[in-house]
């Protein structure tokens, strides 16, 4: 580590000796690039500064939900107005409401939402509830999604789970994964053909509609409504992890980029405003039985939080009242040319692949499709990137396996430094190969 990353090393050496290998979520531990994490004191906007006073231009965004960039004013002013009121109240607040009916209003499908803490909690109870409604136990899952670190979804699982080499964790017993099918993300034909077998097991269909824990990986253009149609016909209900694009690929998310109604959906990430946030909603007839209007349990002292709400409404009212999607589709479609001229120049064989605000630049020769492909890749080179980029001021998710997140901070002198930055690391690391 150079000598103006020392103070994190001192920091990061006393979180190992307190923290398991020093952090509180594998994915920031930089497992996949080698060297250790950089300790953040603060972010402005599109910057992140690091303990020892560095700057980088931050693509991570905390793994997506800073859409506005650190420290938007108008989540800060929220915060700031909802302090004083009290921090937690484990009892019904209007601003729950609130959040609530913007969320209803944005997503197409979604006619009531519950609100729980994390992406994680979110996934769990969809499933439990899919499972209740349906009266079926089994669910199909694609490899490479990550749906957080439920026992039952926890098989091959993208995220850190594959950057770290342990797409199936232990510690997760055999019976919590019997009733988990899990197929190649892209591949419809076996999807069919499980349904064929085994259509009436099937409680749900889960996925990310569009891959980000693999990386980036788009849906093939039929993907997404060929699971509409055998779900429906098979009685399954077809559920929508939109943690990642929920409120990002567009304000409705992807099933309003691609006009896809799924029954449930599970969200995270923006709708907290960077407060731990999921929830998980869709159609009334099903959200009805959710405890306490039906019969299947779900609870959480913090769910609703009422600063976590206030940092997601302000964010989605920001969202609404001056949408940057258009913007941030410029500039992602400016960025990716500029890397992809970039690893051309330098003559590194890549793939950038890219929705709107969500990309990654895969080393790899061939299209990354699934898993299968995405495992392809050269993830040394990958390391070296990142380390090259952090050296010239651009923080990159620590994994070839993560989608990268432009903000709405983000503005094109900062797309042309990271071009810039691009052209010099990829040069680098063509002498050193
Ligand atoms: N779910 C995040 C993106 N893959 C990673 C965050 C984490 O696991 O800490």
């Amino acid at each position: 580590m150079p000598e103006t990353r020392v103070r994190s090393r001192e920091v990061f050496e006393r979180a190992c000796r307190l923290i398991p290998g020093g952090v509180n979520s594998p994915a920031r531990a930089f497992g996949g690039v080698g060297g250790q994490p950089i300790v953040i004191a603060r972010g402005t906007g599109p910057y992140l500064i690091d303990v020892d006073g560095n700057q980088y231009i931050d693509y991570v965004a905390s793994w997506g939900p800073l859409i506005l960039g650190h420290c938007h004013p108008r989540v800060v002013q929220a915060l700031e107005e909802a302090i004083p009121r009290g921090t937690s109240f484990g009892a019904p607040t209007e601003i729950e409401n609130e959040l609530a009916e913007m969320i209803i209003d944005a997503v197409p499908s979604i006619e009531m939402v519950r609100m729980v803490n994390s992406g994680t909690e979110a996934s769990m109870s969809a499933i439990r509830l899919a499972r209740a409604f349906t009266k079926r136990d089994a669910i199909i899952k694609f490899a490479g999604c990550y749906h957080g670190h439920v026992d039952s979804l926890l098989v091959q699982a993208g995220s850190s789970a594959t950057t770290l080499g342990v797409p199936t964790s232990p510690g997760v017993p055999k019976g919590a994964v019997n009733d988990t099918i899990t197929l190649g993300f892209n591949d419809i034909e076996a999807v069919a053909d499980v349904f064929k077998m085994r259509g009436d097991e099937i409680a749900a269909v889960l996925l990310e509609p569009v891959a980000g824990n693999m990386g980036l990986v788009p849906p093939k253009p039929e993907f997404l409504s060929e699971l509409r149609r055998l779900t429906e016909k098979h009685g399954a209900l077809l559920i929508y992890d939109e943690v990642m694009t929920g409120f990002r690929l567009a304000y409705g998310g992807a099933q309003q980029l691609f006009k896809q109604m799924p029954d449930l959906t599970i969200l995270g990430k923006i709708v907290g405003g960077g407060l731990p946030v999921g929830a998980y909603g869709g159609r009334r007839d099903i959200m009805q039985q959710v405890m306490p209007a039906g019969p299947v349990f779900q609870a959480g002292t913090l769910s609703g939080n009422p600063l976590a709400m206030a940092a997601g409404l302000a964010t989605i009212r920001e969202l609404r009242d001056h949408p940057p999607y258009e913007r941030m589709e410029q500039l992602g479609r400016q960025l990716a040319d500029g890397l992809s001229q970039a690893a051309k120049e330098a003559g590194i064989p890549h793939q950038l692949q890219r929705i709107g605000s969500m990309w990654t630049l895969f080393f790899n020769e061939h299209p990354v499709t699934d898993y299968e492909t995405a495992r392809k890749s050269d993830t040394a080179r990958f390391g070296r990137f990142f380390w090259a980029m952090m050296d010239r001021g651009v923080y990159l998710p620590c994994s070839q396996f993560e989608a990268a997140f432009l903000s709405a901070a983000h503005t094109e002198q900062h797309i042309r430094e990271t071009i810039e930055a691009t052209k010099e690391a990829l040069k680098a690391l063509k002498v050193e190969d």
